[in-house]
């Protein structure tokens, strides 16, 4: 899928106009457009080949032209001469987050500052805070900024990686050389990020396995080129690595290249005191020099006389020592998922309409939503009202009359205002089914601050859910001043439920404090946040976190059945 790649150009046309200074009806319309499409689950490609592209939210006749233009070529005109217009050091400053268009200028005019190397000199020689509208924080707040986005540029989010695995995976096993083939790598242990890309196959014939996974249309670059191994950049400067193993030492393989190294030396240790050494191609008995096999790397475990570990929880966070001891957890699975306890519809600003997302979330086979349109502070989102929420909750009780085997949980998600209060009345609240409840705003403020509006929520009994709840945004936004020991007593405390927010660049609760709740006894609830209906599809990399933190079926609220979803009474 090249919904990424799309979506990239049209954010960078999106902040090219804005320094430019364009209309801004013009530059939200791109940015928009790009949101949209990184969201979908959907191939944009299929979408354009389908002539589709105008019912993407902000695109319209000019951007579907441009979007297919690029499509077909890899290029766009339009784009080309934008950047020429721009110097790619001022573009690369706009990726600084805090640093908008009018920041630029200022900064500019001012200092002279056209890169992030001077804007980081200028920041660390103090020279920033004595300028209007700065000051000390906001200084520091640009360095830490710089810092994260250097991070950025090195590690790929799993939203990024995944879809772009599975494409060159597909296009593998179409050529006709590829016997056996698996991603593996921090990808199969779905890390929220990963450095690069591992893929393991086996072939009757590697050379041109290898020929064919070189020349595949993603392939910009050609690192390095072997027999048996290749290393390439795709257009999106992602790097994958492909090794074509023998087929009997598969399983061996699969297991070293899957990783953590850090489980791995652990687990090297484990095999040396049965008189083996393990390696990527064998376990070899040490006292006869004997070599065994193992088709799959469940087997290599088994072997080893441990139950599997499964890859998520591969980090030497305890596992090796709880397969020893047999005590390994059932971790949850994509299966086990009955519903999803935080969908928008068009009410608030989500793309579809209320039977749109529930005639999607039929097709993944639920037995339930939550609708949880935001709350009326957030007028860009187009929030709820008493008013509207009450009308709301009226029509989806008339839509579940005419539903069967499918259940429409009323629900909102109100905003958690800067002064603790939530955006709506508790005679409302009161009347929802399931209510979520998210900082959306003043999420600078200090940590004493920002807990007292968590742990005031979470005392209100009509508050189930707490959504993304420390705010971080992968490569973008730290998480807010939360202390994540005090948020957990309270939720035990309270029996209010954290969600696992399953939006790629989210991910929060992350794969650690997931397991953090579990050991505190809070439950977890999975949301997708779908503001249209490809995004309901996400659920699967929620499940990922969950299952990198050690979560069973009953730790996760989405896996009851319709009639046992009971959140505080
Ligand atoms: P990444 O790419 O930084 O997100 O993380 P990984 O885990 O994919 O690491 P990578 O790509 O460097 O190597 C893939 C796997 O190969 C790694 O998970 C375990 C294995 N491996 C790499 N280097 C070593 C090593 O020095 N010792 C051992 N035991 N295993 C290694
Ligand atoms: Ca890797
Ligand atoms: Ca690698």
């Amino acid at each position: 899928m090249r919904n990424a790649e799309v979506a990239g150009v049209l954010y960078n046309i999106s902040e090219l106009l804005e320094i430019k200074g364009e209309n801004s009806f013009k530059i939200r319309a791109y940015a928009r457009a790009a949101r949209a499409i990184e969201g979908t689950t959907e191939d944009i490609e299929k979408i354009a080949h389908e002539n589709r592209l105008k019912d993407i939210p902000g695109v319209g006749e000019s951007i579907a032209l441009k979007i297919g233009e690029y499509l077909a070529t890899g290029h766009l005109q339009y784009y080309e001469d934008l950047k020429k217009q721009v110097p790619a050091e001022l573009h690369e400053l706009l990726q600084i987050p805090g640093i908008g268009p009018k920041t630029l200028q200022f900064l500019y005019s001012e200092l002279g500052i056209k890169s992030v190397e001077e804007l980081e000199r200028a920041a660390r020689e103090h020279r920033l805070r004595r300028l209007e509208h700065f000051g000390e924080t906001k200084e520091e707040n640009i360095i830490k900024a710089i810092e994260r986005y250097r991070q950025r540029s090195t590690r790929i989010p799993l939203g990024t990686a995944l879809p772009l695995v599975k494409e060159i995976v597909g296009a593998l096993k179409k050529s006709g050389f590829i016997e056996k083939i698996e991603p593996a790598g921090s990808l199969r242990r779905r890390k929220e990020t990963v450095g690069d890309i591992d893929i393991l196959a086996t072939s009757k014939d590697a050379p041109a396995a290898i020929e064919a996974f070189v020349h595949l249309p993603v392939v910009k670059d050609i690192i390095g080129k072997g027999s048996t191994k290749a290393t390439i950049v795709t257009r999106d400067a992602i790097q994958v690595d492909l090794r074509i193993m023998e087929s009997k030492s598969f399983g061996t393989s699969l297991q070293y290249f899957t990783g953590s190294k850090e489980h791995n030396i652990k687990l090297r240790d484990i095999a040396r005191q049965k008189g083996f050494k393990l390696s990527e191609y064998d376990l070899e008995e040490i006292s006869t020099g004997r070599k065994v096999y193992c088709e799959s790397d469940d087997g290599v475990y088994q072997k080893l006389g441990l139950l599997p570990i499964p890859p998520e929880i591969r980090e030497d966070a305890g596992e090796i020592e709880a397969a020893v001891s047999g005590k390994l957890p059932a971790l949850v699975e994509y299966n086990d998922i009955k519903g999803d306890f935080h969908v928008h519809t068009d009410w608030s600003e989500g793309a579809n309409t209320l039977v749109e997302m529930v005639t999607a979330a039929q097709k993944l086979g639920y037995e339930y939503i939550a609708v949880t349109d935001h709350s009326k502070a957030l007028g860009v989102a187009h929030g709820l009202s008493e008013e509207r929420m009450l009308a709301q909750i009226e029509e989806i009780h008339k839509l579940n009359d005419t539903l069967s085997g499918f259940h429409v949980f009323s629900g909102i998600e109100v905003d958690i205002k800067a002064d603790a209060s939530l955006d709506l009345p508790d005679s409302v609240l009161k009347q929802c089914d399931v209510v979520v409840a998210a900082l959306h705003t003043g999420q600078r403020q200090a940590g004493r601050e920002i807990m007292g509006r968590l742990i005031t929520a979470m005392e209100n009994e009509n508050v189930d859910i707490i959504a993304h709840p420390t705010g971080r945004i992968i490569g973008e936004r730290e998480a807010y001043d939360v202390d994540i020991d005090a948020m957990l007593d309270a939720a035990a405390g309270t029996g209010t439920v954290l969600e696992i927010n399953a939006y790629p660049n989210r991910l929060d609760l992350s794969d650690v404090n997931a397991r953090k709740a579990k050991n505190r006894g809070v439950k977890i609830a999975i949301g997708t946040d779908a503001h249209n209906t490809g995004h309901l599809g996400l659920m699967e990399f929620g499940v990922d976190v969950a299952r990198r933190g050690w979560l069973e079926k009953e730790d996760v609220m989405n896996t009851r059945k319709t009639k046992e979803v009971r959140f505080k009474d």
